[in-house]
């Protein structure tokens, strides 16, 4: 955008939208959603969302250069034409104030948010120079990229040809990588994203943990309150009475860190109560015999002081979930990373569902499809000699996706090889991440650390060099050719312009390529002639999905009974009931249970989610959204609360084992949660400087959380074992 546009930007924006506090250009939140249609000229354009990774369809309404509002796009499969709350208020991340406005390299001591403004060709430059040296001296794997989401594919690329394999997201170690392992193990593929689970079609859907409802994941949620509307039998397992919770049948309010043993007792009672589909097992599974002897010990009066959960509703809500069977959807979950058991509860949920015949069938796990559009006809990578740096020797033998912490650990101690340089995209490692220290004490060591962001994150905050990116109103993204019920792909496209110095990263991505003279691997001039060239490959046209959106190919089988072939790519070839592969790793090739370590007297167990209309640490900044919810709570049992002298709207402050106390947050006293654990909301508790409007309300539970096991299969980082305290805080 040229100055005086930018001008004619910050005019127009100042007169529609107000300005809450003179002399100071704070928006005001909702009202941005409230404001009248313009009179004429409304243009609309279609896009997708990024207020979270589910990236919904939406519908952009411009007028005359400015956003005035953002929907569902009804020819869009994922959104269906509505958006969640968060979609609807990322209208406030492209009005926010407090966004990055040009790139910025570090002035003083790292951490100390001192920056001076830089030009783009000077950003570029200290970055290469600082990158060669690094491959000088170490080679190209001591640099490493972590990126969350879609907006990380051309950095992926670059960094790629600049000949580095460790590229590593959150979202792997840090969430769902547990879920994927146990499925692979069990049926030989993952659960993906979005999840290919029918919950529209389930007439029994089990919820463990997966608070749909506060987790807001579009799909999912649109399809749970079908489900409900169908009259289906919702089963929810939590230590805290949910939204999800609020709907179901049966409500089992389980001891936190004990769902395995839940999960073996119920396959306890459907192997012995003769309840599971014999067909569907002796056909597709392996290891059954042996599966079945090996649980025998697990029965509902075993279960029973171990999870809290009575014997008879253990039998009773097996027998509700066999009623069902195939149509019974045991959700996998999708932020798994709690105990350390993870990957085997994880699959224990899929032998479950293996009992209940659910993988492949309506109302269970449908066969995602997708379109073929080939990628673009790159120059191959340089191979590594070395080989990724996160899992030395194979260590977690079945983590397939590169482990954050792994990279973060050999960042530290230089082993199996020195980590130099750090690219974070679109992820807030200091949020992320387990104990906030050993990311620092990482970071300390690194020779270059650029962030790429849209607001002055806590991360950016300990950055050598800043960019500011666009936010997704104002840019294109690669094409989201996704695997779901249906095929199709999905244009991300600028709606307005970027307020100040902002860039795409397709743009960033390419610039640096040119920088370390990997310019070749950036064959087109622009990211349309990329589009272009894709789409044309796929046999289809960029015009119509500039218009549309969204292309949707033909509808095609997704169940077994509808043709899709039952094919199950594990060693046996079939579904591991008993799996060889665990046993030779030297892991139990049938799930086990041990209970989780207690806490001391008098602290409580850290539990944390979402908020409906927040996404993690990112929209703390956000006007709009914040106006629904400013600062987060700590959830406690009412009884708890009156022993520590406590009643709702008090302010503690939680301390954990380790003695590490979080900001102030307000108590909601509660009969809707065990008295042996506490709840917050992640992604609050800001103390980045440079967000204004987020610093200092309510408290981070990332700060809290010190301690983490790893899990021994694939290298997540179970969470869910740190303890709090409370200590009063005068208002
Ligand atoms: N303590 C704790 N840790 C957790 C979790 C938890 O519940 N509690 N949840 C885990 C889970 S499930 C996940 S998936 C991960 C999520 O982890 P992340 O994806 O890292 O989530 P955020 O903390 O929101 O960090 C996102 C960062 O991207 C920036 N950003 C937003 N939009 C853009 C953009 O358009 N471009 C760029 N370049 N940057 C942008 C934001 O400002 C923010 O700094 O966290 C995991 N870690
Ligand atoms: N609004 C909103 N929606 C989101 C996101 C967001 O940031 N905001 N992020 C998305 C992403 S990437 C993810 S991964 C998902 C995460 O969503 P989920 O996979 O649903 O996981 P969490 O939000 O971590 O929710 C944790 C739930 O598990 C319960 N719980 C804690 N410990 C135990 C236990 O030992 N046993 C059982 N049975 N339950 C327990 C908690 O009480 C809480 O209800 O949400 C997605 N949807
Ligand atoms: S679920 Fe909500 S925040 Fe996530 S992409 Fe869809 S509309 Fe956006
Ligand atoms: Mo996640």
């Amino acid at each position: 955008m040229n100055s005086l546009s930018r001008r004619r930007f910050l005019k127009i924006s100042g007169a529609t939208i107000g300005v809450a506090a003179a002399g100071s250009a704070v928006l005001k939140g909702t009202q941005l959603l409230n404001r009248k249609k313009p009179s004429a000229g409304v243009e609309t354009i279609p896009t997708f969302c990024d207020i979270c990774f589910w990236k919904c369809g939406a519908i952009a309404y411009v007028n005359d250069g400015k956003l005035w509002k953002v929907e569902g796009n009804p020819d869009d499969p994922l959104s269906n034409g509505r958006l969640c709350p968060r979609g609807t208020g990322g209208v406030g991340a492209h009005y926010d104030p407090d966004r990055l406005k040009a790139p910025l390299i570090r002035k003083s001591v790292r951490g100390k948010e001192e920056w001076v403004e830089v030009t783009w060709d000077e950003a570029f430059t200290y970055i290469a120079e600082k990158m060669q040296k690094i491959k000088a001296n170490y080679g190209p794997e001591a640099v490493a990229l972590f990126s969350h989401g879609i907006g990380g594919n051309f950095f992926k690329h670059t960094l790629k040809a600049f000949g580095t394999p460790n590229i590593a997201a959150p979202s792997f170690a840090q969430c769902r990588g547990p879920r994927d392992v146990g499925f692979r193990l069990t049926f030989g593929e993952d659960v993906s994203s979005p999840e290919r689970t029918d919950i529209k079609n389930a007439k029994c859907l089990v919820l463990i943990g997966s608070h749909l409802g506060e987790n807001m994941h579009n799909t999912q949620v649109q399809e749970f309150a079908e489900a409900i509307e169908n009259g289906a039998s919702i089963i929810v397992v939590d230590p805290r009475f949910s939204v999800a919770a609020s709907k179901a049948k049966h409500y089992l309010p389980i001891k936190p860190g004990t769902d395995l043993a839940l999960l073996l007792a119920w396959m306890n009672v459907i192997v012995n109560e003769k309840l599971y589909d014999f067909e569907y097992v002796q056909k597709y599974g392996f290891g059954f015999e042996q599966f079945a002897a090996s649980i025998q010990q697990y029965t509902p009066e075993w279960a029973y002081p171990e999870t809290g959960i009575e014997p008879e509703l253990i039998r009773e809500t097996a027998r509700e979930m066999a009623r069902f069977k195939p149509a019974t959807l045991v959700h996998p979950g999708r932020h798994v990373t709690w105990y350390g058991d993870d990957a085997q509860r994880s699959r224990a949920v899929a032998m479950l569902n293996a009992l209940l015949g659910s993988w492949g069938r309506k109302g269970g796990f449908y066969t995602p499809v997708s379109m073929d559009v080939p990628s673009y006809p790159y120059p191959d990578y340089p191979k590594s000699a070395k080989g990724k740096v996160d899992n030395p020797d194979h260590k977690y033998p079945f983590a397939h996706e590169t482990i954050t912490t792994g990279i973060r650990e050999a960042t530290i101690t230089g082993k199996p090889y020195p980590v130099k340089g750090w690219f974070v995209y679109a992820t807030n490692l200091l949020h992320a991440l387990p104990n906030e220290e050993e990311t620092i004490k990482a970071i300390q060591n690194l020779d270059l650390l650029v962030v790429i962001d849209v607001i002055p994150s806590e991360i950016a905050g300990w950055a050598d060099v800043v960019l500011p990116e666009s936010v997704y109103l104002e840019r294109h993204d690669d094409l989201n050719v996704e695997w779901f019920r249906e095929p199709f792909v999905a244009l991300r496209q600028p709606v307005v312009d970027s307020p100040h110095d902002q860039k795409p990263n397709w743009w960033m991505a390419k610039k640096l390529a040119e920088k370390l003279d990997l310019g070749h691997y950036y064959p087109w001039n622009d990211i349309e002639e990329y589009f272009e060239h894709r789409l044309k490959a796929a046999g289809l046209s960029y015009s119509e999905l500039k218009k549309k959106g969204t292309i949707r190919g033909a509808k095609q089988p997704i169940y077994f009974d509808e043709g899709v072939p039952a094919e199950f790519p594990t060693p046996s070839g079939k579904i591991e009931f008993y799996s060889l592969q665990l046993q030779q790793a030297g892991f139990d090739p049938v799930p086990k249970y041990n209970r989780p370590a207690a806490g001391p007297p008098g602290y409580l167990r850290l539990l944390y989610g979402r908020a409906p209309v927040h996404s993690f640490s990112r929209t703390q900044s956000n006007r709009v959204l914040m106006d629904m919810m400013n600062e987060n709570e700590v959830w406690i049992n009412t009884n708890i609360a009156a022993r520590f002298g406590l009643k709702s709207g008090d302010y503690v402050r939680l301390k954990n084992k380790d003695g590490v106390v979080s900001n102030r947050i307000k108590v909601k006293a509660t009969e809707r949660i065990r008295p042996d654990c506490a709840y917050m909301v992640h992604g609050f508790g800001h103390n980045a400087k440079g967000l204004t409007f987020a610093y200092g309300k309510g408290a981070s539970d990332a700060q809290l959380l010190t301690r983490y096991i790893t899990d021994p299969l694939m290298g997540g980082t179970a969470s869910n074992m740190n303890f709090a305290t409370m200590e009063s805080e005068v208002a």
